[in-house]
């Protein structure tokens, strides 16, 4: 389908971290512009509550035009939603120009064939997410959620994010094996994927742990490549960080967009 493509995942852009979006700005003006399609896979935003309520801002116009110009320069663009921006409809879609990608998504790419994700449905070793997740991914949900007005969209938005973040300092804390376990992909969720796309080819992010993996379970083997989150904004506590995956006919490369 495309001859290459650079995958991306877990942006996490809000306007609060203006130097992530700076580097995303320079990421599509330059990088992306290098392969010939451009895959976003989810969380590309830090949280989404409608398109209705996220395109009017000033942030998110921006974003939305700088991604646009990438397919007006003949580079197609794609996107998957993350567990973050699962609300991202198709308004805000069409103002950037960006063509939506089922999760899990089959591609072909360079003449291989590649199983994309955004990774939340893997990690079923949390089953108190996977429940959540479930709800919120139903259409009568959303459809009630979206009707619901704005302020309290974002107040639950909001509400949700600091007890999860609070939940996980706590359980990081005092169980980080738990941590360690339920916030990773499980390799049985993985194999059952493999087997019923046929694609041993994985890329996902959402756990934010970027590595590469073989792995195998029953007689059926795979590669597995996790992408990094993007964070620029807080070199006092965290490295700056933030990576590309380029697929080209010469297989896999890591590119690091932390400049040294
Ligand atoms: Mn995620």
């Amino acid at each position: 389908m495309h001859a290459s493509a650079l995958v991306i995942s877990d942006l996490h852009l809000t306007p609060s971290m203006p130097r992530t979006a700076e580097r995303f700005f320079e990421f599509l003006e330059k990088e992306a512009r290098t392969h010939e399609a451009l895959i976003i896979l989810g969380d590309l935003f830090e949280f989404w509550v409608g398109d209705d309520a996220k395109a009017r801002s000033p942030f998110h116009q921006e974003v939305a035009q700088k991604i646009k110009a990438v397919s007006d320069a003949g580079i197609p663009v794609y996107f998957m939603h993350g567990n973050r921006d699962f609300l991202l409809g198709s308004v805000y879609a069409k103002k950037a120009a960006m063509s939506f990608l089922q999760d899990p998504q089959v591609l072909n790419i360079a003449n291989q064939t590649w199983l994309l994700t955004h990774g939340d449905a893997l990690c079923t070793a949390d089953r108190s997410y996977q429940r959540f997740r479930s709800l919120v991914r139903s259409a009568w949900f959303q459809k009630i959620f979206l009707m619901l007005p704005k302020s309290w969209r974002v107040s639950v938005a909001s509400s949700l994010r600091s007890n999860s973040t609070a939940k996980y300092q706590r359980a990081q804390r005092f169980t980080p094996d738990v941590v360690q376990v339920k916030g990773d992909v499980t390799i049985t969720a993985t194999a059952q994927l493999v087997a019923m796309t046929q694609c041993p080819r994985v890329i996902h992010g959402h756990t934010h742990r970027p590595g590469y993996h073989e792995e195998s379970l029953a007689g059926q083997s795979w590669q597995r490549w996790v992408l990094s989150d993007w964070d620029f904004d807080h070199p006092e506590t965290v490295l700056p960080k933030g990576n590309a995956l380029s697929i080209t006919s010469a297989g896999v490369q890591v590119l690091d967009l932390v400049r040294a």
